[in-house]
């Protein structure tokens, strides 16, 4: 059985909940605590793979640009490009648009060949095509005895060339996107979501048409979060809270991460979490917002829509008819 059908059937009965022993309190509806899965969930294997990807800069309807892994299928955010520390992909780029473009990285280890710059002509022009190689690495001792970090961390890439040098008008046109390198043993999500803080907007999407996203009642969930643009902000999430660590997870009692529901984020900044969607708070309609308060005023919020069991969200009726879903 899969996670999630698991997890479905726990909730269904707070006799369950009982049983196993999680104190289980009815409040207004309001469920006491996911019970915990019997089974451990699924975990990244060892990396070491040399994967190969396709990658698409393009010009969209709407004026903006985007990456897409298909031809004809870019989207803002960009496609999520996920590692495991040790993994090496090879991402063959195509600008189709009529200006320079190119596919910068954050995190990961690239020779200046992979820059994706034009001070080291790492850029592509347009209808060309460029292989970036991208290479990861695990933690180990340096010969020196000190500590060599590993490649692992919610990180991003974007372009940095359209409009200026830096690539100014590429990321405020959306050309940016998720990537995740996973450590051996990190706990695997049943869904991921990117939410962008570009500027005034979430995903490039227009002030009170934030992205919705979806998740049933006890759904592990992984956020990633970036920043472009000009501003400072910061992320918060209603009823849902994580580690200010490097998974958003606590590792034990003993582990001192600060856990916080708020984190203040500046442009290209990344950071990730994971969550029990409705973990001792149900279903429902959860705010996220930008938490500066003229930036949440000018429509820098969106909802995370946790349903029951049953596919019911109570109290959310939707009203927005240019509301963007995702699930
Ligand atoms: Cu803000």
């Amino acid at each position: 059985m899969d996670r999630r059908s698991f997890n479905r059937r726990m909730l269904v009965g707070g006799g369950v909940a009982a049983a196993t022993g999680v104190t289980s309190l009815s409040v207004a509806g309001i469920a006491e605590s996911v019970p915990a899965a019997e089974n451990p969930p699924p975990t990244a294997p060892a990396g070491g793979q040399v994967k190969h990807l396709k990658m698409y800069a393009e010009k969209l309807p709407d004026g903006q640009m985007g990456y897409g892994s298909e031809k004809g299928k870019a989207s803002i955010p960009g496609p999520m490009i996920e590692l495991i520390e040790g993994d090496t992909v090879h991402i063959e780029f195509e600008n189709t648009m009529d200006v320079p473009a190119s596919l910068h990285v954050h995190g990961v280890d690239y020779d200046v060949a992979n820059d994706g710059t034009k001070l080291n002509k790492s850029h592509v022009e347009p209808g060309g095509t460029r292989t970036y190689t991208w290479r990861t690495h695990v933690a180990g001792k340096r010969k020196d005895g000190t500590w060599r970090p590993g490649s692992a961390g919610y990180w991003h890439y974007h372009d940095h060339v359209v409009g200026t040098d830096h690539g100014t008008g590429g990321i405020r046109k959306g050309l940016y996107g998720p990537l995740i390198v996973r450590r051996k043993g990190d706990i695997l999500p049943d869904k991921t979501f990117t939410i962008v803080f570009n500027d005034m907007t979430i995903n490039n999407k227009p002030g009170h048409q934030s992205p919705n996203f979806h998740a049933t009642v006890g759904d592990r969930v992984e956020i990633v979060m970036i920043t472009h643009g000009e501003y400072y902000h910061t992320f918060h999430i209603h009823g849902h809270r994580w580690a200010d660590n490097r998974t958003g997870l606590l590792e034990g009692p003993a582990d001192h991460s600060r856990v916080i529901d708020n984190k203040i984020t500046g442009p290209a900044d990344s950071f990730g979490f994971q969550m029990i969607a409705g973990e001792h708070v149900g279903a429902g309609a959860w705010m996220y917002h930008c938490h500066v308060q003229s930036h949440s005023d000018m429509g820098m919020a969106g909802l995370f829509l946790v349903a029951k069991p049953d596919g019911t969200i109570p109290g959310y009726e939707p009203h927005h008819p240019t509301e963007h879903e995702h699930s």
